[in-house]
């Protein structure tokens, strides 16, 4: 046996990650794909990674210094399980089998219970980057045992993207904590995209500016707090002219946004959480709605404004876009992070929300500058209920909220979609609120259903006879 690590699955991701894997010091990495192919074009075409080739899963585990290690880069779902099963078989307990696809979070909490049941190590492990991150240092949100990380730890560093000195890498959580946090991760991606996207909207349509002079602005925003990968890639789509036909592309790409699944898996979980991750929800809702054209064709002749929208003080205007963008964006992150906190306390993993937004500075699609603030927060206060009340982001907020407002009163005046802004607007109103209407809906549950009401001014739970003679009665905890 000569490879200290192995890589089953070589489609983009799994060869570039075997590459990355190899071109760091003391790797010897093994390779298997099911299909021959992949793996002799990898290995011919990569000779200096001096990739050790597999055509079994026996040939692939006997390449394998014990304990065994090998990364599964397949696709999600039954591929991954079939994968597993085949890596059972040849391997012996105490190797170690890490699942770097994007499985959902549940199917990785069911794997990692039936492999220690057989005393293997199984780590569900989030890869963030694509293909570019795979093959020049992805971030990386890998679960599972204690006892993986021993060996594990110190390869995944040495290929992990590092931001400011620090590698892009920390053991998550137990079990499924890795793919959770990958989920969230690609959730909050969803809302930062819509958000920039709903800002280059009302300004196209309030200023006429073209998507080249959009482009510019972007730029110049990502020399600012905004400054991110997200911002930094905008400017460049923006700025791109399509070849056939001379206009800018963003004008002749089709106006329906697809999705693969990992932003839907966010809201679905945070619906049975309880967590409010609405500006994460609209966003995977906006791309629902894009792609509908049935739907927006006989939607079309709708009513909308009166009058045509355009502002007056353009330079404003813009000024007032780019505080909104940032005060929704500190709403959709401090979601996403309520909804790992949730999922924590719930599946019983123990995660350090700083160094999460610390290894999501570099290698990820969210990388930005911001992150280091969100760590700030959390190290400032590790237990700290809402992220969007730490002193840094209520300074931002203080400075952005009333602009917030002007937007997406302009928004919903000129009749120019803006879900996510208005939706992190609300979830921010209604975070503060001394006083919510849910007083009224416990009023009406009570009403129709008997489901009872707790009171402002004595302990207990209670219940109006409502049908009867509307007297107050004290009542068990039907909540
Ligand atoms: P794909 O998701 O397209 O999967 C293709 C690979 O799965 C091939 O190697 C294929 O082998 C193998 N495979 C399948 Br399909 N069924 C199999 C089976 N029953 N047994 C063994 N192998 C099987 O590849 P990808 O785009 O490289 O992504 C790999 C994983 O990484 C996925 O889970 C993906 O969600 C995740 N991911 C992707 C990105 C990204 O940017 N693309 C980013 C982060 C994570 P074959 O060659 O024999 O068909």
């Amino acid at each position: 046996a000569v490879a200290n690590i192995g890589v089953v699955g070589l489609a983009v991701m799994g060869s570039n990650l075997a590459r990355n894997l190899a071109s760091r010091e003391g790797n010897t990495v093994a390779v298997y794909n099911r299909s021959h192919e992949k793996t002799d074009s990898l290995v011919a075409e990569h000779r200096e990674a001096g990739f050790v080739p597999g055509y079994s899963y026996e040939e692939f585990a006997a390449s394998l210094q014990k304990p065994r290690t090998a990364i599964i880069m397949v696709k999600a779902g039954a591929a991954t399980d079939a994968v597993i099963d085949e890596l059972m078989r040849v391997f012996e307990p105490g190797d170690i089998i890490v699942d770097g696809g994007n499985s959902l979070f549940t199917d990785t909490i069911r794997r990692e219970k039936a492999a220690r049941e057989r005393g293997f190590n199984f780590v569900g492990m989030g890869v963030s980057g694509g293909e570019e991150g795979a093959l020049h240092g992805p971030s990386l949100m890998p679960g599972g045992p204690d006892e993986s990380w021993v060996t594990l730890g110190p390869i995944l560093r040495s290929i992990a993207a590092v931001a400011e000195g620090e590698p892009c890498v920390t053991h998550i959580g137990h079990d499924g904590a890795g793919h959770f946090v990958k989920m969230v991760h690609n959730g909050i991606e969803y809302a930062d995209m819509q958000l920039i996207a709903e800002a280059y909207d009302l300004i196209r349509r309030g200023t006429g500016k073209t998507p080249a002079e959009i482009a510019d602005i972007f730029a110049e925003w990502n020399r600012g707090e905004l400054e991110s990968y997200l911002i930094e890639i905008t400017a460049e789509v923006l700025r791109q002219v399509d070849a056939a036909t001379g206009k800018p592309l963003v004008d002749v790409i089709l106006d329906q946004a697809g999705a693969k699944g990992t932003g839907a898996w966010t809201v679905q979980t945070a619906l049975d959480l309880g967590v409010p991750v609405s500006g994460i929800a609209e966003a995977v809702f906006a791309r629902s709605l894009s792609s509908h054209p049935e739907q927006r064709a006989v939607s079309h002749g709708l009513p909308g404004p009166e009058e045509a929208f355009s502002v007056d003080d353009v330079d404003a205007f813009v000024e007032e876009v780019r505080l909104a963008l940032y005060a929704s964006k500190i709403v959709a992150y401090s979601q996403g992070f309520d909804e790992i906190r949730a999922g924590a306390a719930r599946y019983d993993w123990s995660i350090d929300l700083g160094a999460v937004s610390k290894i999501w500075r570099a290698g990820c699609i969210i990388r930005a500058q911001f992150l280091n603030r969100i760590a700030d927060a959390y190290a400032a206060e590790p237990d700290l209920p809402v992220l969007l009340t730490a002193p840094y982001f209520v300074d931002a907020l203080t400075r952005g909220q009333t602009a917030w407002r002007r937007v997406v009163a302009t928004a919903a005046a000129a009749g120019i979609p803006s879900p996510a802004f208005s939706s992190s607007l609300a979830y921010y109103d209604g975070l503060r609120a001394d006083r919510l209407p849910a007083a009224l809906v416990q009023g009406q549950r009570d009403f129709f259903g008997a489901h009872t009401y707790k009171r402002v001014d004595r302990e207990g739970t209670f219940h109006t006879l409502w049908s009867g003679d509307r007297t107050e009665v004290e009542a068990e905890d039907t909540h």
